[in-house]
């Protein structure tokens, strides 16, 4: 079983991220960590910090001679802001102390007003800082390992922009292949469909321009995902439900669709499911289609897998026009301006990557099991003989 652990807030000093349950002998580096946390800062709108962000990490624990001991993993992941200025070692520092400015003005959509009745807060600060987005490039780290666990069974994840505000990209248009990632991160706004890439920078630039922000749509696609991750017996062991999971702990996230989902409610029975058939060149199954997402009954089919994550637009406004309260005097006012992203969509997608990979790789590791990486593989090997 993999599990893994984030702490640390957005200002604070560092975040880190333990990861337990890895099997021995799995190459990892800092640099390959690195590459796939500069993914997560790519894609137009979003806003200064990403510029100076260098999501600085050291492999503190569970590595040596670059392979993994079996040990927990953990990753140190420095806040570059913090280093900034002294503002934020006196607002973040860990030492008793208080606030010269609490924020009493919460902003609607955000978890500030409720997190503060759930924890007894006055300042708006000490529920925001955990909150914000910055906590997945945590996330990324360990989902950069899972990915490296996944590589040797044939998986590979990627994601791409599907819907930005109001614009989408057409039905039926092409998806991206493995081979055809660096294109999608190539692209401004990771969308492969060039047309509506542009209108929907286009539509960024407008949005900025009247300082508000926009949500979206991501697809992920899983190639190669092994025959039979998650289980039909269970609940809590459906492989589509730890993907929605997954993918909705993600900030601001508000829906989850496993293949054509919506889509499909609105079909008949007899024009709604994958057909099946033999291919004997390669004694295998088929399904003639990708309505389900890759998944039945709660477990992988080996087909491709298509999950879409829904990012509700970011409840920090650059131009604040929300109306709400202040927590302190109950009077009414617009939120506090807070310097923000337009849009997250983009970096979204390879945090959604991430939950897949770390779902996909914790379901791999409960199937095949085994100590070492070798291990693991082998017995994976075996397990697809036999289908
Ligand atoms: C975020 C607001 C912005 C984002 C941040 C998440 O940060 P700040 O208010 O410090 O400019 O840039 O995202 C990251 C720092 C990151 O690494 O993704 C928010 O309110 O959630």
């Amino acid at each position: 079983m993999l599990r893994y652990l984030t702490a640390g807030e957005s200002h604070g000093q560092a975040l880190v991220v333990t990861i337990e349950g890895l099997p021995a002998g799995l190459e990892i580096t800092v640099e390959q960590i690195q590459a796939e946390m500069g993914r997560r800062r790519l894609g137009y709108g979003r806003g200064p910090r990403q510029r100076f962000e260098a999501d600085e990490l050291t492999l503190i624990g569970g590595v040596r001679h670059g392979r993994t001991l079996g040990s927990p993993v953990a990753i140190e992941i420095k806040n570059s802001e913090w280093f900034r200025s002294d503002k934020w070692h006196e607002e973040m520092d860990p030492a008793p102390g208080e606030t010269k400015a609490p924020l009493t003005q919460v902003r609607p959509g955000h978890a500030d007003l409720t997190g503060m009745q759930k924890y007894g807060f006055t300042d708006a600060r000490d529920v925001l800082e955990r909150a914000s987005a910055r906590e997945t490039a945590a996330r990324v780290a360990a989902g950069a390992i899972a990915k490296q666990l996944l590589k040797p069974l044939g998986v590979e994840i990627l994601s791409h922009v599907i819907q930005m505000g109001h614009v989408r990209v057409p039905d039926g248009a092409a998806r991206p292949t493995p081979a055809e990632l660096d294109r999608v991160d190539d692209n401004q706004v990771r969308c492969f469909d060039l047309a509506t890439s542009e209108e929907m920078i286009t539509e960024i630039k407008a949005c900025a321009k009247e300082g508000d922000s926009l949500g979206g749509v991501v697809e992920v696609l899983g190639f190669g995902v092994p025959v039979g991750l998650g289980s039909h017996v269970h609940w809590d062991r459906k492989i589509d439900g730890m993907l929605a999971q997954g993918l909705m702990s993600i900030q601001a996230i508000k829906a989850v669709e496993i293949g054509d989902g919506f889509d499909v409610a609105g079909r008949r029975g007899s024009n709604a499911h994958d057909p099946i058939s033999w291919d004997s060149e390669n004694s295998a199954y088929r399904r003639g289609s990708t309505l389900a997402g890759g998944t039945e009954g709660g477990m992988t089919t080996g087909e491709l897998l298509v999950v879409r994550a829904a990012m509700k637009p970011l409840a920090t406004l650059n131009k604040p026009t929300l109306e709400t309260v202040d927590t302190a005097t109950k009077e009414s006012g617009v939120s506090f301006k807070e310097r923000t992203d337009v849009t997250a969509v983009p970096a979204m997608g390879v945090v959604a990557e991430t939950m897949v990979a770390l779902t996909l790789a914790g379901e791999a590791q409960r199937k095949f099991g085994g100590d070492s990486v070798d291990e693991f593989v082998r017995n994976a090997h075996n397990f697809a003989a036999t289908l």
